[in-house]
């Protein structure tokens, strides 16, 4: 089992990033730290904390795959295809893409079966250190991840970088489908803590395209 919180190696990578030009940039004052209590800088920009706790909570998947065939099943009628495409020719189609998700029909088992894994970059890479278990959830384009896999005490940099990576459990087979990776990032963080809550983040426009979006959450860490 990989401990969530970020051990003292990020820490000192976390002091470097600081000193490299760090969070406190953003905040729009005049260099003041990080760990003020402002709430905005000049230009009303938001304070950014210099570490987060982050949480991924879902993934809304595109019914079929690269391929054009549902995970587990048949061709997908060229209709739904476009349907989805006119979606995502939309600025803010979150809502709009889970009603037609709620309207999709989809056989029972047709829908993937989503597992993988969460991954933080620790110097501009991927550190397997910090992989946290994405568990499996079974027939679903809409996959809510128990446990929310993420990590505590992740330094707050322009350059930082985490995301995941998901496929489709076959029981019947012993390559998975590949789902596809996507990577979230300073912006992200961004959203996360100005919302105060789950965020959508669109990521359809990432790997195959078949990631729509990403739950995520993202908390000053105390
Ligand atoms: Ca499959
Ligand atoms: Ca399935």
């Amino acid at each position: 089992m990989i401990m969530r919180s970020i051990g003292s190696v990020c820490l000192a990578l976390a002091i470097a990033g600081c000193a490299g030009g760090g969070p406190e940039e953003t905040s729009g004052g005049s260099g003041g730290a990080a760990s003020s209590s402002a709430s905005s800088g000049a230009g009303g920009e938001a304070f950014v904390p210099s570490f987060v706790n982050i949480r991924i909570h879902s993934a809304i998947i595109r019914p079929w795959d690269g391929g054009q065939n549902e995970w587990d099943g048949g061709a997908i009628d060229q209709s739904a295809i476009d349907q989805l495409a006119e979606l995502a020719g939309k600025a803010l189609p979150y809502g709009e893409v889970l009603g037609w998700l709620a309207g999709f029909a989809i056989g029972v088992v047709a829908a993937p079966d989503v597992y993988g894994t969460a991954q933080l970059y620790v110097g501009g890479v991927v550190d397997p250190a910090f992989d946290q278990e994405i568990p499996e959830v079974e027939n679903t384009c809409q996959a809510e991840f128990l446990g929310q896999p993420g990590w505590d005490q992740v330094p707050v940099d322009r350059e930082m970088r985490f995301g995941l990576k998901l496929a489709d459990w076959d029981t019947w087979a012993d390559d998975p489908d590949p789902i596809g990776s996507v990577v979230l990032n300073y912006d992200d963080v961004l959203k996360g803590l100005a919302a105060k809550q789950v965020v959508p983040v669109r990521t359809d426009d990432q790997d195959l395209g078949t990631i729509l979006f990403v739950g995520l959450s993202v908390v000053p860490a105390q």
